[in-house]
């Protein structure tokens, strides 16, 4: 049974809360709707998936909480995000506006973000705390199932997972002189020739994942998946500094540009007020 989008079920569990009722959906509990109110103790039907019902307080309590950036500079929370998301898992997003003259104090201060030495995205699961991108994809996988997140086909994953893998540990000239800037606009930046190389072997991936096994839909792998999560910020620099790419590659991107998750987040971006300077100076147009 698909699991809801994020928005859908976060409304369900809050509405449950309300109506002191399980929000543990039928048929896991049956008992949800006849049985409005358990007021302590396990339910007998789904006691291994929530342990008491009629408690709200203790149920908010297990929303799952991510950490991010600002919405408009920070790629990484871009892709936490739409993990959270991609789970159809409520969750519960606090902002931390990273930088500015008092970071370095601000982000020792805070306990949020003190298992990741001070990065964000983190996600906070209760009493488990993931931090980087990826283990939180993967965390996610584990928690709502792995087709979720990555192709089913052996083939496809073996390429996914590589793709992912790649932009993790890769692309650093991209993304030093086009650092992600949702509200910039560069009319064809001037970049280096390793940041064009960066490119071309980014499109060139494209390439290959769309014509092997792209066909279920408009995405790498058709439906929207991790590789899509990790490649979004790629998609906003595209975008953003006038890259030239061919059409396949601009489809592409107009298909995770205009996706509903992150049209949410670009509005978001573009409603934050705050501006990181360092940021603003970079590949300017030619
Ligand atoms: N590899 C990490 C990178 C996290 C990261 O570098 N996040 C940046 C924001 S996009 C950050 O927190 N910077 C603040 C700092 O370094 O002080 C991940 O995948 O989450």
């Amino acid at each position: 049974m698909p699991l809801p989008p994020a928005e859908e079920s976060e409304r369900r569990v809050r509405a449950a809360f309300a109506a002191g009722r399980c929000p543990v959906p039928a048929p896991v509990c049956p008992t949800r709707g006849r049985v409005p109110q358990h007021t302590s103790g396990p339910c007998p039907l789904c006691a291994l998936v929530q342990p008491r019902h009629g408690e709200p307080e203790r149920l908010a309590k297990q929303l799952m909480k991510l950490i991010i950036g600002n919405k408009n500079y920070s790629s990484w929370s871009l892709r936490g995000w739409l993990a959270c998301k991609q789970s159809g898992l409520a969750f519960e997003e606090i902002t931390v506006p990273l930088y500015g003259e008092d970071w370095d104090s601000r982000k020792k201060q805070s306990e949020d973000i003190a298992p990741s030495s001070g990065k964000v995205p983190v996600l906070w699961d209760g009493e488990a705390v993931v931090w980087d991108s990826l283990a939180i994809i993967e965390y996610l996988a584990d928690k709502v199932g792995r087709e979720r997140f990555w192709p089913k086909d052996d083939d496809a994953r073996a390429m996914a997972r590589s793709m992912v893998a790649e932009m993790h540990s890769s692309y650093q000239a991209l993304r030093g002189e086009c650092p992600m800037n949702i509200r910039r606009r560069v009319e064809g930046a001037t970049i280096t020739d390793a940041a064009r190389g960066d490119i071309v072997r980014i499109l060139t991936l494209w390439a290959e994942a769309r014509a092997r096994f792209g066909r279920g839909g408009p995405f790498l792998f058709g439906t929207f998946s991790a590789v899509d999560i990790i490649y979004a910020p790629v998609v906003s620099r595209f975008m953003t500094y006038g890259i030239g790419v061919p059409g396949f590659a601009l489809a592409y991107m107009e298909a995770v540009w205009s996706h509903e998750w992150m049209q949410a987040w670009v509005a978001a971006a573009e409603a934050e007020d705050w501006t990181i300077e360092q940021y603003e100076t970079t590949a300017r147009s030619k």
